[in-house]
């Protein structure tokens, strides 16, 4: 069975991919749907991104696909960057920009007040309308400075407090056992199992 990861981060391509590894079922990147262009996203919740995203993947390709809508929730901030994460400080920011601004807005901020948490929710579509949801999160404080060189996004400032080490400085096979994302889709694992063997 093939199912097309309908995203544009490749840190979250690779991602899904390992976590998903033991399935009997390949997965595809949007590299390989010609002609195709994700929707801009609009939805005000992780669940309706999530839910568009993979719909439209489906709709366009006439396959399965599975798509990821995350953010980072930072108490001290209201629940802000939350669903506009990918859109924080500006649409065409980098990595290094956002994680930069949230440390500038927390500056001062004692340790005991800079809890945060990642969520995700995964949305599997189908060719005919069909549509599943889960949901995953992670709690974390925010670090005072970045480190760490693995994962992507906002993993530099995430501090795991089981390992007091930030999502970055986490070896990726850990980081997949416990991020929100590896969270998402161990819950939606069950569904992706028994279309691949019903297509087997
Ligand atoms: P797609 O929509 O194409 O999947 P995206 O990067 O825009 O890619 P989101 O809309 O879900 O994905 O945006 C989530 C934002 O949160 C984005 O800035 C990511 O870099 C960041 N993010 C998501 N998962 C993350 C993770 O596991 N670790 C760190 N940052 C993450």
């Amino acid at each position: 069975m093939q199912v097309i990861v309908a995203t544009t981060n490749a840190g979250k391509f690779r991602e899904v991919v390992s976590i998903l590894s033991d399935l009997r079922i390949s997965f595809l990147s949007l590299t390989s749907l010609q002609g195709y262009t994700s929707p801009v996203e609009v939805g005000v919740t992780y669940a309706e991104n999530a839910a568009a995203k993979a719909a439209a993947v489906a709709q366009f390709s006439g396959c399965w696909a599975l798509a990821d809508d995350s953010g980072l929730e930072v108490d001290a901030l209201g629940g802000q960057p939350g669903v506009y994460s990918s859109r924080y400080v500006s649409p065409t920011a980098s990595d290094l920009e956002r994680n930069h601004r949230i440390l500038e807005l927390l500056e001062g901020v004692p340790h005991s007040q800079r809890n945060a948490r990642f969520q995700c929710v995964v949305a599997l579509a189908g060719p005919d309308g069909e549509l599943s949801l889960a949901h995953g999160s992670c709690d974390g404080m925010i670090a005072e400075v970045p480190s760490g060189d693995s994962g992507f996004g906002y993993d530099p400032i995430f501090i795991v407090p089981k390992f007091a080490a930030t999502m970055a400085s986490l070896p990726p096979d850990v980081k997949n056992r416990v991020s929100h994302r590896a969270r998402a889709l161990e819950n939606i694992k069950p569904l992706l199992q028994r279309l691949s063997l019903a297509a087997a």
